[in-house]
This record gives structure tokens, sequence and C-alpha cells, in this order.
């Protein structure tokens, strides 16, 4: 695949520090695109501001860089404008589940047809390694330099539970698992949220003495188990480990048909 004909070379080179995982999710969104075969103006993607947020800049689709925890709201009215485009939204740990935490509850219950991919990295890593809501207790960051004390969010299980149809997790050491749950997201007809781990070298790995990128993607997956062999492993080999893979899909309403057929209702009264 040509990965040129979907970047904007003028935007290079892009800001991602050697070894962050960044890089690696927005090149597999890439190939879900070219898998989907769609038209690239048919496309928009949209973030906050971040390190991953940066993504949209580096992508010559139909982009929008907005603020802050904010792009949920600015792709719900691209959406309900034209439902036609395939919207997707890149958010950061932060981005979508402190400052966005809201938008994020609300866009999963309305199952608006948006595909959410968070760039988890544990960290704010554009402003300088502050704890986010997904830094492991006990972790470090510069505004918890003694470890964190606060519990984390697990973001798929705040998804599905707040009522999102298509919620899947994925690493960035196994991008043919991270392709293929990305493209079951942008496939899918709903919100679908993507909790795709990302390494912060140059903050989270640094604070918390992780090591080199390819430790830090080796620590993933020592953290984590395949939602597939679930059933095989007992509750003392999951404890404290997350699944990735494909954890959830339904058929539930959604929002821009809704917002449709009442829109024909009202008319015909
Ligand atoms: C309203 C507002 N508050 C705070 C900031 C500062 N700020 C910019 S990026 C960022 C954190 C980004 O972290 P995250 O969303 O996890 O993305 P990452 O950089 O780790 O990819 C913060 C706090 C801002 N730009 N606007
Ligand atoms: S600060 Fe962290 S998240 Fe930002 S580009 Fe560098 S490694 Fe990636």
């Amino acid at each position: 695949m040509d990965y040129f004909q979907y970047l904007r070379k003028e935007h290079m080179p892009h800001i991602w520090c050697p070894g962050c995982g960044h890089g690696i999710v927005a090149k597999s969104i890439l190939r879900a695109l070219d898998k989907m075969e769609v038209e690239k103006d048919n496309v928009v993607v949209v973030s906050g501001i971040g390190c991953s947020s940066r993504t949209p800049g580096y992508l010559d689709f139909n982009t929008l860089h907005t603020t802050h925890g904010r792009a949920l709201p600015f792709a719900t009215g691209i959406k309900l404008a034209n439902p036609e485009l395939l919207v997707i939204v890149v958010s950061g740990d932060g981005d979508a589940t402190a400052i966005g935490g809201n938008h994020f509850i609300h866009s999963c219950r309305r199952n608006i047809d948006i595909k959410l991919i968070v760039f988890n990295n544990n960290i704010y890593g554009m402003t300088g390694g502050q704890f986010s809501p997904t830094t492991p207790t006990g972790s470090r960051g510069t505004t918890a330099p003694y470890g964190n004390i606060e519990h984390s969010f697990d973001v798929c299980n705040m998804a599905q539970a707040a009522g999102a149809s298509y919620v899947g997790r994925c690493l960035d050491i196994d991008a043919l698992a991270m392709d293929r749950i990305i493209l079951g997201a942008v496939k899918h007809k709903g919100f679908s949220v993507v909790d795709a781990w990302s390494q912060c070298t140059t903050y989270f790995g640094r604070q918390n003495k992780s090591g080199s990128a390819t430790k830090m993607m080796q620590q993933y997956k020592e953290l984590t188990y395949n939602v597939r062999l679930a059933g095989k492993l007992t509750d003392e080999e999951k404890a404290g480990k997350y699944p990735i893979g494909e954890l959830y899909k339904a058929d539930l309403p959604e929002f821009c048909t809704e917002y449709d057929k009442l829109v024909e209702r009202v008319a015909v009264a």
C-alpha cells in the first residue's frame, strides 16, 4: 500500500518522538481506510489537542483539529449535517477521558455512527507527562512524582457501559491485530471505540524507568491477554490484566438514523 497517497507531505516531518507509538496507530487507520476503498473526500478525521491529536494534520482527508477534549461535539455536528460521511475521531487518553470524558460517555450513549480511536499512552504526552485517567495506580507522572494514588479508567468497560456498540482494544506491538480491530470499528455502524495502546517513551517511559520503546511494547503484552483465550485462562491468570481483541459488538439503534425517522414522523404529523 502506498501511504503517501494519504499523507500531507508538506506537513512532514511529524512531531512524534523516536519510539512513540502514535505513528503505528495512525498507519493502521490508513490501512483500514485503504481496505474500505472509500473516497478521500468522504472521510473526515477530527481531533482535539495532544500529540495524538496532531494526526489529522498529517492526513490528506477532510480534517479538523479542534480544542482539547471537544473533538466529539465537532464530529457529532459533522455527522448529523451529512450522515453519508465516514467520521473518525482521533484522541489521546487525556483528551478522550479527562477533559472530554463527558462527551465520550454521551457519544457512546447516543450510539452515533462515529469511530473513536483512543491513542492510549496512559499520560498527557504533549504537555509534559501529567498523569491522566488511564495512568495505572502507582505509576509516576510529573503531577504524581511519588506514584499515582488514583484508580484508572478501563476505556473499554466505560465505553460498553455507556452504550457504545463496538468496543475493541489493541496494542501497537501487534499491528496486524490492530488492523483487524480498527477495520472492524470503521466498518461498524454505530459508535465504535478502540482503545489503542501506544507508548509515550519520552514522558511515561522516562519517569517510570520503563526502558526502550520495544521494552514498553513488551510490557503492554505482559499486561494483556487475548479475549479469545479468556475461557482457557484461570481467574488468577487474568487478574490485573486487560483483554485485547474485539470485546463487544451489537446492533443497536444509531443516532442519525433515529433522527431521520423522527424528522419524517414529525413532518408527516
Ligand atoms: C482547554 C485546554 N486545557 C488544557 C490544554 C493543554 N493540553 C494540551 S494537550 C494536553 C494533554 C494531551 O494529552 P492526551 O490527550 O493524553 O494526548 P497525548 O499528547 O498523550 O497524545 C493538555 C492538557 C489545552 N490545550 N486546552
Ligand atoms: S511526548 Fe510522548 S506522546 Fe508525545 S510524541 Fe513524544 S513519545 Fe509521543
